[in-house]
């Protein structure tokens, strides 16, 4: 096993020569990572081709401004390796203009409203605790504080968007933008619908695709970029790039984005990162990449369902995408509980709010999990009942140590029958 890994993982002989602390803390993670079951949906493996576009001599440079157009000398090779992270974006999405430099997801966000809204103007996004993004409106995130946010909220029956209401909201708000996007809903959003409400009501359109680009990329779902006027995405999610975003908009919108993440919100963009976001998106437009997330969707679709005849209930049933809320209450189970319990098995869940939840955020009545590093791992449908064993099993034995000590040594067992990659 140790020699498989250590394949996999290139060799850091000079970290563990100069600097055994930081070393040894490495080598920790990465066990961890390839012992557990990486059920947290919003994380995956990169390939060694990404990893070993990071930890390069792009790092050195500072790069403030777009390629042709920077504020420092020394930029020819840079412009060519953003240009060329732009450029495959581009062709990958079909967006008009791209913005690669945003470190993450929330700054993204961040640089598109501070581009094309004002302190105090109205958007309509999801509720977060019906799915949406701390950047989408929670009071104490620079988004709650400066903008005003309306949530519209999924149904309490069936747990869907209810697009009459996202009407009903926009045509008495008003609202300058309209958001649509998610780091916690299953089902597949209506950006036809989303763009007919917001032309009725002169609103600006913008997706955040953070969960479902890689699945977009992937042609699973429906691309909203040809539709909306601004798409953010991070790229290390579904996508399985470095962690990091990236704006698509319109070519009308292209100079004040541009702006807005430099000199408006960020410095020096991190150039080491942008390198591996193109290396992401080649990989990316591959046709294996299209099976890989067709599987990612069917797993999640089986998990669902494996947990669903195991008496779990999942909010709106099943799943179009890569992750699903299982509601806890029924088993008189807190999310946070739940995610400690099935943390010392080496079951990565985290916990979260689901729609109409009666627990404060850091408690929850649910727990959210997703399928995207697990099926990099090569694990197929027929793992997902094994998968929700383990989590049954640690569920029903939640005050039981010993018990769960057992359910922790099938779980490596299993876990490690896994390489971190299929495919060389
Ligand atoms: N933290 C991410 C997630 O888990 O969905 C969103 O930023």
């Amino acid at each position: 096993m140790k020699e498989r890994f250590a394949e996999i993982y290139p060799p850091k002989d000079i970290l563990r020569k100069n600097d055994s602390e930081a070393f040894r803390i490495l080598e920790l993670e990465e066990r961890r990572q390839r012992e557990g079951i990486e059920l947290i949906a919003s994380e995956n493996y990169v390939s060694p081709t990404v990893l070993e576009a990071m930890s390069t001599a792009f790092t050195n440079k500072y790069a403030e401004g777009v390629p042709g157009k920077r504020y420092y000398g020394g930029n020819q090779f840079i412009d060519e390796i953003e240009q060329l992270a732009i450029d495959r974006a581009k062709k990958l999405f079909g967006a008009e203009h791209i913005n690669v430099q945003p470190h993450s997801g929330n700054p993204a966000n961040m640089c598109v409203y501070f581009a094309l809204l004002e302190p105090g103007d109205t958007v309509l996004g999801l509720s977060l605790d019906h799915g949406g993004h701390l950047s989408h409106g929670l009071p104490i995130n620079f988004s709650g504080k400066w903008y005003k946010f309306i949530g519209y909220k999924t149904g309490k029956e069936d747990g869907f968007i209810d697009m009459n209401e996202v009407r009903k909201l926009a045509r008495k708000t008003r609202p300058k933008m309209i958001l649509a996007g998610f780091s916690a809903y299953s089902r597949n959003m209506d950006w036809k619908q989303f763009k007919e409400i917001a032309d009725e009501v002169g609103a600006i359109t913008m997706a955040d695709i953070a969960h479902i680009a890689g699945l977009i990329a992937g042609k699973q779902i429906e691309n909203p970029v040809p539709i909306f006027d601004v798409v953010t995405t991070t790229t290390h999610k579904t996508l399985r790039g470095p962690r990091g975003a990236i704006i698509m908009c319109k070519e009308k919108y292209a100079k004040s984005i541009d702006r807005a993440v430099f000199p408006g919100i960020q410095g020096g963009p991190h150039e080491h990162t942008i390198a591996a976001k193109a290396v992401a998106f080649k990989e990316a437009s591959a046709e294996e990449f299209q099976s890989y997330t067709k599987k990612i969707i069917q797993n999640a679709q089986a998990l669902a369902k494996a947990l669903v005849e195991r008496g779990f209930r999942i909010v709106s049933g099943d799943t179009d995408n890569h992750l699903m809320l299982v509601d806890l209450m029924p088993k008189n189970l807190t999310g946070n509980v739940a995610e400690k319990a099935l943390e010392k098995a080496g079951i990565y869940v985290n916990k979260n709010l689901i729609p109409y939840d009666p627990q404060k955020p850091m408690v929850t009545s649910g727990i959210r999990l997703g399928t995207p590093a697990i099926t990099t791992r090569g694990m197929n449908t027929s793992d997902m009942e094994q998968i929700a064993n383990f989590i049954d099993r640690v569920l029903q034995n939640i005050s039981d140590d010993a018990k769960i000590k057992e359910i922790a040594k099938d779980v490596k067992e299993f876990a490690t029958s896994f390489p971190i990659f299929t495919w060389s």
